[in-house]
């Protein structure tokens, strides 16, 4: 299940991502030199014949132990070796066994392995009992990857019988069959390498088109002369493209080398990877009738997609999570900073990503919850021209089909985008940006295989990343390294085909070869590239909604929840006619709350007044503000639906936080300047806590009973004022217990008699307590008349 989530529609739904959270397992195998990550089938004594016996493609695989110093030195070439043939696994696939493990000994000396390392070949459809070919090479001396390469189609041609039914012929192609060719195939093109008889190119590209129809590759070699002359070939290697009718083109590239060949041929029109069909833009523009289909411009980066990946992960991503603590907090922190810092976006967002940030240094606890998270980041407080647009608008991370790109493209997008700025605006440490963004995947990215290959990445070379040029290299490379592995994938949009990024065509000066003829990326135009194209200047602010109207919605947004707050309060006033009737606000309370917010204990209740919002929107920008201002609604939001399901869990984090909150908030001294004007308030509110007392109690019972007294914070730093507030938010927890019963205005012995009943139990309990003292009553009348009477009915008798 979680392997699949990996691949393919992970991010389709939400939900199933969250379930692969705790169903993904790790791979058992990743204790050798590999991992999952590294595209080498891992072999064991479980797997280890079902994978080799009768399989259609030849195998490739290593015998290592891994505390041999040869296979550690040798295992970087063999990755690479994997990541270089991806495209021919059909046909001949890269494996590695670990002969370390006790349980794999067997395994090793069956297959009479005496030396590490040592490379086996096994052809296509091999017998049980086979024990390969070993004398393809010796890898202990080799330390180039063409040369495996070679290596491995020399293995593959020596072997002829059986041949892979996936790979195509090898073998040279003669003028005689290439006029035949398009009466017996269907594809849309034949590309000819002509190239000399030692020269592995034309394999190579044959090898690395496989997986893709409507073309097929062909090698040429240079003592074809009819061919060679028909065409007018003269440089060795190079490329022709040859049509049904008999005219021909070359193929134009930069560098007459393997991956220059690969590249434009796996671009040209009507080349799909097999079993994906072809998509038509047209196509995607009439079908998408839901969302209108956004043209854009591939060499430019939109902020519409920044914006968008903010919403998701903000909102979407980390609204999975209650509560945020520990590591995790300290990521969240690392990542809104980075973000706060860097993110070259509009003055909106980006006075609402330095509130986010001020918020959360200012919380002193190892924890936060979710729904305060939000409420900063709603901008409930009304800090003046901040927010952050809600919903997505995918523009260069559109995809042909709903399930397809988006999130993760505005991810990766982000991350280039941030790591670029903080390269231009000389950012102090190189590795900020990438150390938040490992620990934002590592501790939230939805897509859970996903987080563990990049950590396995991360784990390899991360510590190297010295200089800020260096990182955006780093993410960049790993970036590459991600599509590599996964194209090809049911999750690869067909319209977007993952390639080596970015492709000759769009940075032709990124693409060099060596001496060896081997492509080679030129890392300083890479560079440059990658500063220009993540730039802020090439981000397009294009398709994005205006900033006013982003302002009005947050408005409207904020004045619907203060009116069902109201009518909340209204609700429950009616309920509980008990309860102390909030008094409508006048201006100067309204100011007092303003300055001493979060002391304000009575919100806790739900009974304070609803914020006056044109207040709010006038007040300044004032970080240490925020928390305490987004608690009230937050404690009403979330207070609510746990009375009503009667869930102690929730309540039991919302226990921790209001204490949490109270603590903090008592540090904070802007709060203490206030203590003036909060004299005013405790005049009514000291009698209320004295009668609460008795309820503090059944708070300390409920907080052991839920196993949550070791999280509470120690109140030995408060002032005797401040613990009497604690005080009520304990009693706070006795009220949830209780089920809401109204205490606020009943006696201390009142309230410990009415824990668990209502009002009216109450007093039908004394009703009937009476009635019954009543009828005792009037059993003893009735008992002691009778007894008269019978004692004076001998006398009667006596008379009669
Ligand atoms: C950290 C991380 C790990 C992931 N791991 C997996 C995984 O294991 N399995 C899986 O199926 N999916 C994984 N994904 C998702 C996958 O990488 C793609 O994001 C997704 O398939 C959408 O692909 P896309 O075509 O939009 O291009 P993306 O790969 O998302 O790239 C977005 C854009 O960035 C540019 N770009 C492409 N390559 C580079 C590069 N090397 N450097 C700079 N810019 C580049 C291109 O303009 C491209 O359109 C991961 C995503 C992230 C963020
Ligand atoms: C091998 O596979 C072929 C077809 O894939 C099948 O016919 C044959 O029985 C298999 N042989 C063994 C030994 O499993
Ligand atoms: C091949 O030649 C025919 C006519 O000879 C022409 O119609 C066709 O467009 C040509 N195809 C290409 C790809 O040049
Ligand atoms: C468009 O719709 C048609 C018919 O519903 C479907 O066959 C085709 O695959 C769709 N194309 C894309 C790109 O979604
Ligand atoms: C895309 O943008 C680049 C760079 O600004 C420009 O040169 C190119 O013409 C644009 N392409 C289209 C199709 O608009
Ligand atoms: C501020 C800073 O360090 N900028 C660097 C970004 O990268 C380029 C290219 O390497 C450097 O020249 C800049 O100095």
């Amino acid at each position: 299940m979680a392997r699949r989530c990996a691949t393919s529609r992970w991010f389709t739904d939400i939900y199933p991502v969250f379930l692969c959270l705790w169903l993904y397992v790790p791979c058992p195998a990743e204790t050798g030199l590999y991992t999952a990550s590294d595209q080498i089938l891992l072999l064991s004594r479980e797997n280890v014949d079902s994978v080799l016996v009768n399989s259609t493609a030849a195998m490739v695989v290593e015998f290592y132990a891994s505390w041999c110093g040869h296979c550690v030195a040798f295992s970087p070439f063999y990755k690479k070796l994997a990541r270089d043939t991806k495209e021919w696994k059909p046909a001949v696939n890269i494996a590695a066994i670990d002969c370390a493990p006790e349980e794999n000994r067997e395994v090793c000396r069956d297959f009479r392995i005496t030396g590490y390392p040592t490379i086996k070949f096994f052809h296509a459809y091999s017998e049980a009992g086979s024990l390969g070919f070993t004398s393809f090479l010796f890898p202990a001396n080799i330390r180039d990857v063409p040369d495996l390469r070679h290596k491995t189609i020399d293995s593959l041609e020596g072997n002829k019988d059986p041949w892979p039914p996936a790979c195509p012929p090898l073998e040279p192609i003669s003028q005689a069959e290439v006029d035949v060719f398009f009466e017996t195939n269907s594809a849309l093109h034949l590309a000819l390498i002509f190239e000399n008889a030692n020269s592995y190119i034309g394999r190579e590209v044959t090898l690395d088109l496989l997986q893709f129809e409507n073309i097929a590759v062909r090698r040429v070699l240079d003592s074809e002369t009819s061919l060679v002359t028909k065409l007018g070939v003269t440089d060795f290697p190079s490329c022709y493209l040859y049509y049904p009718g008999g005219n021909f083109t070359r193929l134009r590239v930069n560098n007459e080398a393997r991956m220059f060949y690969t590249y434009a041929l796996q671009g040209l029109r009507g080349v799909v990877r097999s079993g994906k069909a072809t998509v038509v833009l047209t196509e995607i523009q009439s079908n998408s009738t839901k969302e209108p289909w956004r043209q854009f411009n591939n060499s430019h980066v939109y902020m519409a997609d920044l914006e968008s990946a903010l919403h998701y992960s903000l909102r979407v991503e980390l609204a999975a999570h209650d509560i945020i603590r520990g590591d995790a907090l300290n990521a969240l922190k690392k990542y809104i900073s980075v973000l706060a810092k860097y993110f070259p976006g509009r003055p909106v967002v980006v006075n609402l990503l330095k509130t986010l940030k001020a918020w959360l240094q200012d919380q002193t606890e190892n924890k936060i919850s979710y729904k305060a998270f939000e409420d900063v980041l709603d901008n409930r407080v009304q800090v003046p021209h901040t927010a952050l647009p809600e919903g997505v608008r995918w523009v260069g991370c559109q995809g042909s089909q709903p399930h397809f790109r988006r999130y993760p493209c505005g991810v990766w997008t982000l991350f280039h985008v941030l790591s670029v700025q903080a390269n231009s605006t000389g950012g102090s440490d190189p590795v900020e940006v990438l150390s938040a963004m490992r620990s934002y995947i590592h501790h939230f990215f939805g897509c859970r295989a996903c987080a563990e290959h990049f950590e396995n990445m991360a784990q390899e070379g991360l510590e190297q990343v010295g200089t800020l040029p260096s990182a955006v290299l780093w993410l960049w490379f790993r970036h590459n390294q991600v599509n590599n592995r996964i194209s090809g994938d049911l999750s690869e949009d067909p319209f977007f085909p993952k390639i080596q990024w970015p492709s000759p065509e769009t940075c032709p000066a990124c693409h060099t070869v060596n001496e060896k003829r081997e492509h080679k990326w030129s890392k300083d135009e890479v560079l440059s590239f990658l500063l220009s194209h993540y730039s802020s200047s090439n981000i397009l602010t294009d398709y994005l909604e205006d900033e006013n109207k982003i302002l009005e919605k947050q408005n409207e947004k904020h004045r619907l929840q203060n009116l069902a707050y109201q009518k909340h309060l209204e609700r429950k006033a009616r309920e509980a006619p008990n309860a102390v009737t909030p008094s409508p606000p006048t201006p100067t309370q309204e100011e007092e709350e303003e300055e001493e917010g979060p002391q304000d204990e009575t919100e806790a209740y739900g009974e304070e007044e609803v914020e006056d919002e044109e207040e709010g929107g006038e007040g300044a920008y004032r970080p240490s503000k925020v928390p305490g201002m987004k608690f009230r609604e937050r404690r009403y939001d979330h207070r609510f639906p746990s009375i009503i399901g009667m869930k102690f869990r929730e309540k039991a984090d919302d226990i921790v936080d209001l204490d949490s909150f109270v603590n903090q908030n008592f540090k904070d001294k802007a709060l203490q300047l206030a203590a003036l004007s909060r004299v005013k308030q405790r005049t009514l509110q000291t009698k209320v806590e004295l009668d609460h007392k008795p309820v503090f109690g059944l708070g300390m019972e409920l907080d052991t009973a839920l196993g949550m007294i070791g999280l509470q914070p120690v109140d030995t730093d408060l002032e005797p004022s401040q613990r009497g507030q604690r005080l009520q938010k304990r009693e706070l927890s006795g009220q949830y217990f209780g089920g809401e019963v109204k205490l606020s205005h009943k006696g201390r012995w009142m309230s410990a008699l009415s824990i668990g009943f209502s009002n009216l139990d109450i007093s039908l309990c004394i009703f009937l307590y009476f009635l019954s003292s009543m009828c005792l009553l009037a059993m003893y009348v009735f008992f002691k008349n009778r007894l008269r009477r019978r004692r004076a009915k001998p006398k009667t008798v006596n008379f009669t």
